[in-house]
Order: C-alpha cells, then sequence, then structure tokens
C-alpha cells in the first residue's frame, strides 16, 4: 500500500491556502487510499522566534482542527512530532549527509531569513537546518507519497536528494518519495498581495482567510481583495494575478476549473460574492466540528497519544537501520561486529 506523509507548522492560525493546498486533500483523498500519516511538526515551529505558549496552543489548534476537516483516526496516522524521537534522531544523520551550500539555497531559508534580519532579529540555525528535519519527517517512514502545496517543492526535493545520495553511500535505506500537488490552489496567494503566497506566519490579517474566521469575516476579506483596474474576467496568472487567485479559489471551492469560471463572470463584484460564499460553504462544516470538538479534549489527547504510538513503531526500523547502515554501533547487547 502506498505511504503517505504530511505535516503542518504550529506557526500560525491555519489558513486557506493550507486547506485547499494540502488538508482537503488528505481528508478527501489520502486518508482512504493509502497507509497515511498527518503530523503538527512542532520542532518546525521553533526556527523562528516563538512564544512557548502559543506554539502549544496552535498545536493543539492545529490537532483538532485537522480532525475537524475530516481526518479520520480510523483511517490514518494523526500525530505530533517533538512526540517521536526517531524524527531528530535521524535528522542529524541526514544533517551528515547534506551539504552547507544546498540548504543556502533553499528559497524558504533566504526569505525567512532576509525577513528576519529586517525586523533586526537573528537567524535560528535551525531555519537553516530544518528542511533536513523534514526530509527525516518524510525518509522514517518510508514515505511514498508527500502532498504538499506548491511552495514546498523544493523541500521535497532535498528530501529525493538526501535519500538517494544516502541510499548510494551506505547501502539501501530510504524509499525515494516525491511530491504530489492539488490540480487547483497548489499555491493560494494573499488577497491583499496576490504576488504572495497566503501564509499563516505573515502579519498582513486582512489578506488571509483563516479556517476559523467568521463568515462575515471571510465575506469581507475576499469582497475586499486587491484585483486591478480591468473589467473583464479573465484567467491569466501572470498578468492578472488577484483575480486568478480569486478564480483558483472558487474552483477549489466547487470543484470547477479557473479557466471555465472566468467566462461565467462579467464583474468583479459578482465574481468576489461567489467566492465568499463558496468559501464560507466550505469553512461552515469544519467549523462545526471543531466547536465540537473544542468541547471534548481528551478525544484529541487521545488520538494524539495512540497516534505517536503507531508512527513509533513504523518510524524506528527504518531509523535504525540508517544507524547501522552509517557504521553506528547498535545499543543491544547483541551487536554482531567482531572488532
Ligand atoms: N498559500 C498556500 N497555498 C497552498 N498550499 C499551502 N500550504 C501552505 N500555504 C499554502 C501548504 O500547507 C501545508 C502545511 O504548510 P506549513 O505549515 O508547512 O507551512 P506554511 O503554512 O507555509 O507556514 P509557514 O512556513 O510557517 O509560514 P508561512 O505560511 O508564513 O510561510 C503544506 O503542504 C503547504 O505546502
Amino acid at each position: 500500500m502506498t505511504r503517505v506523509f504530511s505535516g503542518i507548522k504550529p506557526t500560525g492560525h491555519l489558513t486557506l491556502g493550507n486547506y485547499l493546498g494540502a488538508m482537503r486533500r488528505w481528508v478527501q483523498v489520502d486518508q482512504h487510499r493509502a497507509d497515511a500519516l498527518f503530523c503538527i511538526v512542532d520542532l518546525h515551529a521553533l526556527t523562528v522566534e516563538h512564544d512557548p505558549a502559543r506554539v502549544w496552543r496552535l498545536s493543539r489548534q492545529a490537532a483538532t482542527l485537522l480532525l475537524a476537516a475530516g481526518l479520520d483516526p480510523t483511517l490514518c496516522t494523526v500525530f505530533v512530532q517533538s512526540h517521536v524521537d526517531e524524527h531528530a534522531r535521524l535528522s542529524y544523520l541526514l544533517e551528515c549527509v547534506a551539504t552547507d551550500g544546498e540548504m543556502r539555497r533553499m528559497i524558504q531559508y533566504k526569505e525567512k531569513a532576509a525577513r528576519e534580519r529586517e525586523r533586526g532579529g537573528s537567524v535560528r540555525l535551525s531555519l537553516l537546518t530544518y528542511p533536513v528535519l523534514m526530509a527525516a519527517d518524510i525518509l522514517a517512514y518510508g514515505t511514498d507519497e508527500v502532498p504538499v502545496g506548491d511552495d514546498q517543492t523544493q523541500h521535497v526535493e532535498l528530501t529525493r536528494d538526501l535519500a538517494v545520495r544516502f541510499n548510494q553511500r551506505y547501502g539501501t535505506t530510504f524509499v525515494v518519495p516525491r511530491a504530489t500537488h492539488p490540480a487547483v490552489a497548489a499555491r493560494v496567494m494573499n488577497l491583499q498581495d496576490p504576488t504572495s503566497k497566503m501564509g499563516k506566519s505573515e502579519d498582513v490579517g486582512p489578506g488571509i482567510v483563516y479556517l476559523l474566521d467568521e463568515p462575515d469575516v471571510v465575506r469581507k476579506k475576499i469582497m475586499r481583495a486587491v484585483t486591478d483596474s480591468g473589467r473583464d474576467v479573465v484567467y491569466d496568472r501572470e498578468g492578472r494575478p488577484g483575480l486568478a487567485n480569486l478564480l483558483e479559489i472558487l474552483a477549489a471551492c466547487t470543484g470547477g476549473n479557473p479557466e471555465d469560471l472566468s467566462g461565467v463572470y462579467e464583474s468583479y463584484g459578482s465574481l468576489k460574492k461567489d467566492t465568499a460564499d463558496a468559501v464560507v460553504e466550505v469553512l461552515r462544516p469544519v467549523q462545526e466540528r471543531h466547536r465540537e470538538l473544542c468541547a471534548d479534549a481528551g478525544y484529541v489527547e487521545g488520538v494524539l497519544r495512540n497516534g505517536a504510538e503507531r508512527a513509533r513503531a513504523m518510524a524506528r526500523p527504518t531509523v535504525d537501520a540508517a544507524y547501522r547502515a552509517i557504521g553506528l554501533l547498535p545499543a543491544s547487547a547483541d551487536i554482531g561486529v567482531s572488532v
């Protein structure tokens, strides 16, 4: 059976981008057709300045939202990264395979490091190395497919490179995974700046639709989305990015195609209104279920506890094999080598 792994960082409140780019496929497709693991990658949230209490709260909220969106713990494994030591264990080995140069080429590193410097802050070493931890997250589980939004393509490519390099140097240990992306809305853009991704760790609230935004807030944000001064509704990602973003969001929410939808509308106003309505309808059941789950804290805790146990059992053999392959002496009494 295909093994699927993907994760979400508790660096902010989850957005429509997270939902359309990743979560919805996890729920509607991946958990049904694959042996799937979905992880709150909390260690990744420590790579930029953070408030410990906030990470704690956001981790819990992310887990609750994943379940509210429809992940079913009887079909898939939902867990928190820091509950499974194998991720950090494997990450160090992969740091011994990765190079400084390839880490510095990562676009997210360059962008986030620049942002930190602009704010006058210092750049954490973990911001540079976290793509290796992400590779460990994926490789520890013998993952075949990584369903992600567009922005994670480079990190999955790095994961593939590290897997291939490790296998060549130390013997075949890892499955070489590949990224998969949704057909539409693989990169939902910020409504106020349609040339940048709708990111949850950005500060620009009005351009970001959060999964827990009230319907009137969602409507306001979408009705105020930046478009352009043209009048005709055409789908042109390069030339008309604001409009294209709305068409893609509408297409993703209604199961349509952005190109076809562009022919249906004569004004920006009616496109925005229908997009707002469609987003509100997509979020409604998630928000309702989220409210129910918030009243049942024990349930979410139980899911995460069982998920971590299952994940640990799945990851350990691969990580142990990697330790042996790279030349580290097993801790057990029967080490099976003669000196
Ligand atoms: N705007 C987006 N459009 C499509 N997919 C997206 N994803 C994120 N934003 C969009 C996908 O959601 C999954 C989880 O994302 P993440 O938690 O790893 O990262 P993030 O949301 O991009 O959050 P960051 O990096 O903390 O901050 P920002 O957002 O400010 O850069 C992934 O599959 C991702 O592709």
